[in-house]
């Protein structure tokens, strides 16, 4: 799809590459592919990609938060270095949400949900993919689009975390992301 607007960088995201390198991009991929993944069902509507969550969960339908199963250890120096890039003390990002997206999966526009906190990382892995972003209606509609490379890293804060609308049009070959997010809750009683 076409985006049109007038082209701007969205305050609050910030693009790294090689955040990963290859060695570690391959360990990553393995350890997602062995995971037991599901599909997202929205309004009986499943998904194409295919998520798995840890720490904690998010359910699709009720919108709500749950604490789940803890992030596997083999996720730990990623999600640390996560916190770094997005200046963030030890311990803040409580979810890690890997997803795997086949050839033609993408994700619709979406703020993520306000359950969670005001800094997410997504690393991407695999084939490379494009995130578009939008805010504002009619002739104040701004876009922006962020070619995201295998082994980089986004952050999203501030007005592109929580103004700006974001998604993923369908990949032309397997990719997979790890998302790290905070929880709105956890940061107010920190
Ligand atoms: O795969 C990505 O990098 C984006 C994921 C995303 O937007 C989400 O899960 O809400």
């Amino acid at each position: 799809m076409a985006l049109r607007g007038r082209v701007e960088l969205p305050e609050g995201l910030t693009y790294r590459d090689e955040f990963v390198t290859p060695a570690e991009e391959l360990g990553l991929i393995e350890l997602a592919a062995g995971l037991d993944m599901h599909h997202v069902v929205i309004r009986d509507q499943p998904s194409r990609r295919l998520v798995r969550h840890f720490g904690y969960g998010y359910d699709y339908e009720s919108s709500r938060v749950r604490e789940g199963e803890p992030i596997p250890y083999e996720l730990e120096p990623l999600r640390r270095r996560a916190e770094e890039f997005a200046g963030l003390d030890d311990g803040s990002f409580v979810e890690a949400l890997v997803t795997f997206y086949p050839v033609g999966a993408g994700i619709n526009w979406h703020r993520d949900a306000p359950a969670f906190g005001d800094r997410i990382v997504g690393v991407s892995l695999g084939a490379p993919s494009r995130m578009q972003l939008r805010a504002g209606e009619g002739q104040d509609r701004r876009v922006y689009e962020q070619v995201l490379e295998p082994r980089s890293a986004y952050l999203l804060s501030g007005p592109a975390r929580r103004v700006w609308q974001h998604h993923i049009p369908p990949t032309r070959g397997d990719r997979y992301s790890v998302t790290f997010r905070t929880l709105r809750r956890a940061r107010a009683a920190a």
